[in-house]
C-alpha cells in the first residue's frame, strides 16, 4: 500500500528531507505510517493539530561522549546515545544497545517503535532508547565495566524512575546493568529503580530476563490458535542466540515445537533432534563462545558459516530473534518455498519491507515486533511497578501477568485491523491501536 493522503505523505517526506542519511529510521516510520491513512482521514484533528508530524519526532536525543582507558592503558572513545522519544504516556522507557552498529539512524528507530510498543502493553509507559557504538565482544570484564561506569557518567544526568528508565538490548544485560546500577547509585547518592532488568537482590523482577522470548511465543501461540494451528510439532528456526533467542527456544519447546536452527552473527547451527537451550545458554551466556562451538556438545548437529543461510533451512514457523533487517527478499523467498507458515518477530524490524510484502502476499502469518516481542518492556514496566510498591512477586504471578499482556496485545491488534476493514493484517492493527492511543493522550495534553 503506497501512501496517498496528503498529510501523510508530507510528513514522511518532509522527514525524507531533513534525514536523507537516517534509512533505519525513515523504515520504522514509513512502514508505521502506511496502515493509518484511514485512521487520520477518520478525524480532523490530527490533521489541525499535526499530531503525526509532533509523534515521529523524539521529544529530547542527548548524544555525547564516552571516554573511557582500556586495558592496555589507551583512552579509547565512544558515542553515546539517549534518545527520550515519547512521555505521552508515562516515564520514557526502553533499552541500551552496545553494539559498532550503534549510530543515530539506529537509536532513532528503536526509540520510535518503542514508544508504541510499550503503549500496546498497557502499561504506563512512554518510549526511549538508547546505547553506544561500543563492542563488549572479546573485552574483558574489567573493560566491561569501565566502559559501563563511564558511559553512565553522562547518562545519569538524564534518567531516574519516573523521568526515564532505561533496560537491556542487543549487547546489554545483567552483567551491564549491574555496573551501570552500581555507578547510577554512586552519582545520585539514590538506591532506586532508575534501570529494569537488575539482578533480584537490587530489585529485579523474576522473569525479566525470560520476558521476551516467553512472550514472543504467548503471541505466536494465540496469534496461531486464532487460525486453528499451534507449536506442536512444527519445527522451528530461531536465529540469534542471546537473550531473546535462547528464551524463545525454551517456550517453544515447552509449548511442543521443535528448534531445528539457531545463529550468531558468525553463522548457523542445524540440529534436526532439536536444539537444548541450556546448551546455548552455556555456550552464549556462561561462557560467551561463538554458537560454533555447539557440534562440540552435540555431535550430530551441524555448523554453517554465516548468519543469512538460516532462513534455507524448511521450516514450519520462523523466529527472527538477532538483529534488523535480517530477513530480506531473498530470505523470505526461500522460508515460502520451503511452506513456512508463519513468521513471528522476535528481533526489532527484522524483516525489510519487501520481505514483509512478499511474506504477507503469500499468506503466511505474520506479526510485527512492536506487537509480538512487547514482552521483554512489559516485564520491565512490571518490574516498576514492583519497585513502587517495594515488593517483589513471584516468577508464577509474573508470567501469568506476561502471558495475558501478549494475549491482549494480540487481540486488540486483531480488533483494530478489523476495525479499519484490514482483518487478519496484525501488521496494521499494531500500528493503529498504539498510534490511537498515543495519539489520544497528546490532544488531551495539548501543545505543550
Ligand atoms: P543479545 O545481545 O543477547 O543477542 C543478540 C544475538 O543476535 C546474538 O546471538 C548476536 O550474535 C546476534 N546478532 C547481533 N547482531 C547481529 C548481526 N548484525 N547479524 C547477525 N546476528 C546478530 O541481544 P537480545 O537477544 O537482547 O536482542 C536481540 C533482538 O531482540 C534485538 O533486535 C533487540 O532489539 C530485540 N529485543 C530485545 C529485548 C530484550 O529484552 N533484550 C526486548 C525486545 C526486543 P553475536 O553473539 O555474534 O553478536
Ligand atoms: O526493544 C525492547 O523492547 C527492549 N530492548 C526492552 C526494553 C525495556 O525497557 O525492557
Amino acid at each position: 500500500m503506497a501512501i496517498q493522503n496528503a498529510y501523510v505523505k508530507s510528513v514522511l517526506e518532509n522527514l525524507e528531507k531533513c534525514y536523507p542519511n537516517e534509512p533505519e529510521y525513515l523504515q520504522a516510520v514509513e512502514e508505521f505510517l502506511e496502515p493509518l491513512q484511514p485512521v487520520i482521514e477518520s478525524d480532523a484533528r490530527y490533521e489541525k493539530l499535526n499530531v503525526l508530524g509532533r509523534m515521529v519526532e523524539a521529544e529530547r536525543t542527548v548524544v555525547f561522549s564516552v571516554p573511557w582507558v582500556n586495558d592496555q592503558g589507551e583512552v579509547v572513545m565512544n558515542h553515546g546515545y539517549r534518545l527520550q522519544h515519547s512521555s505521552a504516556l508515562g516515564p520514557y522507557k526502553g533499552g541500551l544497545r552496545f553494539h559498532p552498529s550503534v549510530n543515530l539512524s539506529v537509536i532513532k528507530f528503536l526509540g520510535f517503535e518503542q514508544t508504541f510498543k510499550d503503549c500496546l502493553t498497557g502499561l504506563p509507559m512512554g518510549g526511549g532508547k538508547g546505547g553506544a557504538d561500543f563492542d563488549p565482544k572479546g573485552k574483558s570484564e574489567a573493560e566491561v565495566m569501565r566502559f559501563c561506569q563511564a558511559f553512565m557518567n553522562e547518562l545519569h544526568r538524564h534518567i531516574g524512575e519516573d523521568t526515564d528508565v532505561p533496560a537491556g538490548d542487543i549487547g546489554v544485560g545483567g552483567r551491564e546493568i549491574g555496573y551501570m546500577f552500581g555507578q547510577y547509585k554512586k552519582l545520585q547518592n539514590r538506591f532506586t529503580g532508575a534501570l529494569t532488568g537488575k539482578s533480584l537482590a537490587c530489585g529485579g523482577s523474576l522473569a525479566r530476563t525470560e520476558a521476551t522470548g516467553f512472550g514472543l511465543c504467548y503471541f505466536a501461540a494465540a496469534m496461531m490458535k486464532d487460525h486453528n494451528e499451534s507449536f506442536a510439532g512444527k519445527r522451528v528456526i530461531i536465529s540469534g542466540s542471546g537473550n531473546v533467542a535462547t528464551y524463545a527456544n525454551q517456550k517453544c519447546t515447552e509449548l511442543g515445537g521443535k528448534v531445528i536452527a539457531m545463529s550468531d552473527s558468525c553463522g548457523y547451527i542445524v540440529d534436526e533432534n532439536g536444539i537444548d537451550y541450556k546448551i546455548i545458554q552455556q555456550i552464549k551466556e556462561v561462557k560467551r563462545e561463538r554458537i560454533s562451538t555447539y557440534v562440540n556438545y552435540v555431535p550430530g548437529a551441524r555448523y554453517v558459516k554465516g548468519c543469512s543461510g538460516i532462513w534455507t533451512v524448511p521450516c514450519d514457523i520462523a523466529m527472527p530473534c538477532a538483529t534488523q533487517n535480517e530477513i530480506g527478499a531473498e530470505s523470505a523467498k526461500a522460508l515460502i518455498a520451503n511452506g513456512c507458515f508463519a513468521v513471528f518477530e522476535g528481533s526489532n524490524m527484522p524483516c525489510t519491507p519487501d520481505a514483509i510484502n512478499a511474506i504477507k502476499a503469500a499468506g503466511l502469518l505474520y506479526s510485527p515486533s512492536k506487537a509480538s516481542n512487547a514482552g521483554g518492556v512489559a516485564v520491565s514496566g512490571l518490574e516498576m511497578s514492583q519497585n513502587s510498591e517495594r515488593l517483589s512477586w513471584s516468577f508464577e504471578e509474573v508470567d501469568a501477568q506476561l502471558k495475558n499482556i501478549m494475549e491482549n496485545i494480540y487481540h486488540s491488534c486483531a480488533a483494530a485491523a478489523a476495525k479499519y476493514g484490514m482483518s487478519g493484517d496484525i501488521q496494521a492493527g499494531a500500528n493503529i491501536a498504539s498510534f490511537l492511543k498515543v495519539a489520544d493522550a497528546m490532544l488531551w495534553q495539548g501543545v505543550s
